[in-house]
């Protein structure tokens, strides 16, 4: 399987704070803890590209990723790691 590249692009709470939508975006929705952030580090082969921890409410921002490098694309893409649905506002 060809290596992904992956780099943090920037966290922000808001829209005005995030990359434009120039490229195709995914998300993963979940409860806070469910391992969406371990998830984002296991697609993209690295471990501490997204924080992680034992405690609910540790993503508190949407994070964004520009990930490069798939079997079937040469295109960049984004992955976004949200806060959980439960998490404090
Ligand atoms: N046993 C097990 N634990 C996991 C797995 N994936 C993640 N974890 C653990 O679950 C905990 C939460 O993982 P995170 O990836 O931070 O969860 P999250 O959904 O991003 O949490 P928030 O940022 O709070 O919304 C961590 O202690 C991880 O090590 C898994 O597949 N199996
Ligand atoms: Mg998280």
């Amino acid at each position: 399987m060809k290596a992904l590249q992956a780099e943090h692009l920037g966290s922000g709470r808001a829209p005005e704070h995030w990359p434009k939508p120039t490229l195709p975006e995914y998300a993963f929705i979940g409860r806070s803890n469910v391992g969406k952030s371990s998830l984002i580090n296991m697609l993209c082969h690295i471990n501490k590209l997204a924080r992680v921890s034992n405690t609910p409410g540790r993503t508190r921002n949407v994070e964004h990723f520009r990930v490069e490098g798939t079997l079937k694309s040469e295109r960049p893409w984004m992955l976004a790691d949200l806060p959980g649905m439960d998490s404090p506002k």
